[in-house]
């Protein structure tokens, strides 16, 4: 399935936009998300580039009694590997600096997913590995290419939130959004393209 480029996002410049429109929702329980739609212009060449470029690892996991492929592909780098894109590094250091009051400390690593058509996904789960699981934190995600919905619930159960996100979208989940509600990106029936998400995340939150 190949990337069918957004028609507002014609450009190969890439470019990051000012991070002062992004709109806060809080979801109850402390937790909320900003979001920025098209922060990053120019984010299908990205899409491109980071699709042909990044070492790309298929994982298996132990699933009950099989063994079973991970569906999406993965990379990711420590605080302090270069990252795939200057725009990235851009990204990360511009987030940093945006929330570096209200966060405390900067985003180190960067975890990278390839969803390479509708079959891929994540099944719903907080990123409670590490310090997520006990304490506040921030996890951004700019993504790339064909939007997919991330949707998000409460931990307990209750109405779920629907983000499209793609085409150089920005999210950031924040407060206790790791520890009291949960995420996810469904598998689509639909005909649908490639999306690469980017997320940056805190020292040991995973
Ligand atoms: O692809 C996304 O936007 C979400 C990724 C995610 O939740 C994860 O890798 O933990």
């Amino acid at each position: 399935m190949h990337l069918q480029g957004s028609l507002f996002d014609q450009t190969d410049q890439l470019r990051l936009g000012p991070l002062d429109g992004i709109r806060r929702t809080h979801l109850g329980s402390g937790a909320w998300i900003d979001v920025l739609p098209g922060w990053l212009t120019g984010s299908d060449a990205l899409f491109e580039q980071l699709a042909a470029e990044v070492p790309w690892r298929a994982e298996r996991r132990q699933m009950y009694d099989h063994v079973v492929a991970v569906p999406r592909l993965l990379a990711h780098y420590r605080a302090g590997e270069p990252l795939p894109h200057p725009v990235l590094t851009e990204a990360r250091d511009a987030l940093s600096a945006h929330y570096a009051d209200e966060l405390g400390e900067p985003f180190t690593t960067a975890g990278l997913c390839y969803y390479r058509d509708g079959r891929d996904s994540v099944a719903w789960h907080g990123d409670r590995i590490g310090r997520g699981a006990r304490e506040d934190t921030m996890v951004a995600i700019l993504s790339v290419g064909t939007p997919r919905d991330l949707l998000l619930r409460p931990a307990g159960g209750g109405e779920t939130v629907r983000r499209p996100l793609g085409h150089g979208d920005l999210i950031v989940m924040g407060g206790s959004c790791q520890r009291t509600w949960e995420h996810c990106v469904p598998k689509s029936n639909r005909a649908v393209g490639p999306r690469i998400s980017v997320q940056f995340r805190p020292h040991n939150v995973n």
